[in-house]
């Protein structure tokens, strides 16, 4: 059956069963529920909603609006409203400086890892730089594959110096926690985001489509005494992250 069908209101609608987006909400939950729509399918326009059902575009807006809310449909500008694959849509703060397992917790969500790569190296350029480091001294890396709900997040790489963290194998969760523990929990960070299509490796472990939108996040961690604690290099799915950053008026 197609959804079309299957929201005609003969069906389903009944003055006597409450409010009417109330009722719409419901019918397209059955819709998902009972696999006339499956994960990521579009769901048809708004203003064809209104037409086949017969009820107002406010109220098909306002029973679309409890379902984006519920994480049951997501909205993609300009191209429409879509089933949810149960991928988490997170916001985050761009002021407090959180970690990954901390943000997840925060939204009840479970967040998981897989290793990409750990270990002491010779550092790299860049590394030498963002982390301050004199000559000789290693670096310690810790490149991780982020998961909430077991949905993959982000690709987060992050190199730290190996004074700080010589034994990379000890972060079994999080690794501000083992930061933390030593006495070397970052206070102070600068992030710098940017907009980007993802290539066919990172896309893969993302699980989505390359050249599909995602964001580059760079975090730069300070201890309270100004040293450089962490250089973190993320990739994050575009259509998991909210960034929420709270404006003041300059005085
Ligand atoms: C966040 C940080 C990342 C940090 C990680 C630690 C961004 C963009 N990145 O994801 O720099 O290394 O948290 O998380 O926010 P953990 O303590 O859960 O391992």
């Amino acid at each position: 059956m197609t959804i079309e069908d299957f929201l005609r209101p003969a069906d389903w609608m009944d003055g006597a069963q409450g409010p009417r987006y109330v009722q719409l909400r419901r019918r397209l939950e059955d819709s998902i529920s009972s696999g006339v729509l499956t994960a990521n399918a579009p769901l048809p326009a708004e203003r064809e909603i209104a037409s086949i059902t017969g009820l107002s575009r406010v109220t098909v807006r306002r029973a679309m609006q409890d379902l984006v809310d519920k994480g049951i449909i997501v909205q993609r500008q300009g191209s429409g409203s879509f089933v949810s694959d149960g991928t988490p849509k997170v916001e985050q703060s761009l002021s407090r400086l959180t970690s990954f397992t901390e943000d997840m917790a925060q939204r009840g969500l479970p967040s998981t890892f897989e290793w990409l790569e750990r270990g002491l190296f010779a550092p790299t350029l860049d590394e030498v730089v963002a982390l301050a480091l004199s000559s000789g001294e290693q670096v310690a890396r810790v490149a991780r594959l982020r998961m909430a709900n077991e949905r993959p997040m982000a690709i987060e790489r992050a190199s730290i110096p190996a004074d700080i963290l010589p034994d990379p194998d000890i972060v079994t969760t999080s690794l501000y926690e083992v930061l933390d523990v030593g006495g070397h929990r970052p206070e102070r960070a600068l992030q710098k985001i940017s907009a980007i299509n993802l290539g066919p490796a990172d896309a893969e472990l993302l699980g989505v489509e390359t050249g599909s939108a995602g964001l580059r996040i760079e975090r730069t961690s300070y201890l309270s005494n100004r040293r450089v604690v962490e250089f973190t290099r993320s990739v994050y799915r575009g259509d998991a992250y909210d960034f929420i950053a709270e404006l003041k008026l300059a005085k």
